[in-house]
């Protein structure tokens, strides 16, 4: 009972916005908002700008984003429904400095991008790709700026639910599924049958695997597997490895891009590790760990060093030897990480 009372909570936590917007004020929206051709050239870019949009703008971007794939004409979506979707997406994450709306964009804006331009349009489906776009998008919903750690040292509502494996995860697809099956929210309303359960598998996996741990414990299968170069995609097994580090490479994305832009990243990173930090402080009493410990500031470069060298590097390097296309965000990377490690050797 306690779990189904829980899971009832969650589930009247879902704000939509039906009750406020009719299908008439999205048609208005749309009509009369449009996004400049020049922002939607760079849309394509793996150096595109995470701070360049509004908020407004982000969702304009992603229904170009999905027209430009085709998938509104291939599923015959509605676009004030899609609309109409985006705006519940936008409204289900939190006002936190980093796992917020425009986080969730930027993943998704990479997935675009590195579906323009490393080759990987023609490995999926259009079944996938729709998949993986929603599930960008939907990757953090409801995200409260603390880790998966963190539920179970609390014992919170969400541990509870879930467990704590990929606590977090589970309850971002749960979300995503929520909004989904509100009234006039449900952008897969046209599909088949059969692609209906297929396209929710497709956003189940792409959602789990933005948990660190999943993506820890199958790396070492994806990076045998282009070693080996027989990388067979049409085998299904194999696909799901493809798409679950495709979705990480996306969440990653803030390390490879233009030195101004991963600063600010890391700025707002930082910011939700400190208040994590202070909550476990005042409400737990422990000692935070020294990335979330506002008076640890001094280790934050030599941390990114790390990152990048432990956890999004090896990911990068072996995309780039699928397609030359990822060559960029290995720079990228690359030269990020060679900035901070100078910040590093300074003190
Ligand atoms: C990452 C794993 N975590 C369980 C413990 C800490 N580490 S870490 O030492 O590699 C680390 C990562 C330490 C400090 C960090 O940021 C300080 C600003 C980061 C870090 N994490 N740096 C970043 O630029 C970014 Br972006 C992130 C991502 C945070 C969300 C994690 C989601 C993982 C998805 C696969
Ligand atoms: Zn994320």
């Amino acid at each position: 009972l306690e779990k189904a009372m829980a899971r009832q909570k969650v589930a009247i936590e879902v704000i939509s916005y039906h009750a406020t917007a009719t299908q008439k004020d999205i048609k208005q929206f749309l009509q009369s908002r449009h996004l400049p051709e020049a922002k939607k050239l760079e849309l394509t870019s793996l150096k595109f700008d995470d701070f360049s949009l509004t908020s407004d703008e982000m969702i304009l971007a992603s229904i170009h984003m999905f027209q430009d794939l085709g998938l509104l004409s291939h599923f015959k979506i509605d676009v004030s429904v899609l609309c109409l979707f985006l705006a519940t997406v936008r409204k289900n994450y939190r006002n936190i400095p980093y796992h917020n709306w425009r986080h969730a964009f930027n993943v998704a804006q990479v997935m675009f991008a590195i579906l323009k331009n490393c080759g990987v349009k023609c490995v999926l489906s259009d079944l996938e790709i729709l998949g993986m776009m929603v599930g960008c998008l939907c990757h953090d919903l409801d995200h409260r700026g603390t880790n998966n750690a963190f539920q179970q040292k609390t014992g919170s509502a969400l541990a509870l639910l879930y467990g704590n494996k990929a606590t977090m995860e589970q309850h971002h697809f749960n979300h995503a599924v929520m909004i989904l099956s509100s009234e006039d929210h449900n952008i897969f309303a046209t599909l088949s049958r059969d692609e209906y359960s297929r396209v929710m598998n497709i956003l189940k996996n792409a959602i789990l695997a933005t948990d660190l741990s999943t993506y820890f414990q199958l790396r070492g299968k994806f990076f045998s597997l282009v070693d080996n170069t027989n990388y067979e995609w049409k085998k299904e097994e194999n696909r799901e490895v493809l798409k679950s580090m495709l979705i990480t490479a996306c969440d990653l994305g803030a390390s490879t891009k233009p030195w101004s832009i991963q600063q600010r990243v890391a700025k707002l990173v930082t910011d939700e590790f400190f208040d994590q930090g202070d909550k476990e402080r005042l409400q737990l009493k422990i000692q935070p760990q020294a990335l979330m410990d506002r008076e640890k500031i001094d280790e934050l470069p030599q941390m990114q060093v790390s990152w990048i060298d432990a956890i999004c590097l090896p990911l990068y390097k072996v995309f780039s030897k699928i397609n030359s296309g990822f060559i960029e965000m290995v720079e990228g990377a690359v030269s990020n990480r060679d900035k901070w490690e100078a910040l590093a050797s300074r003190k």
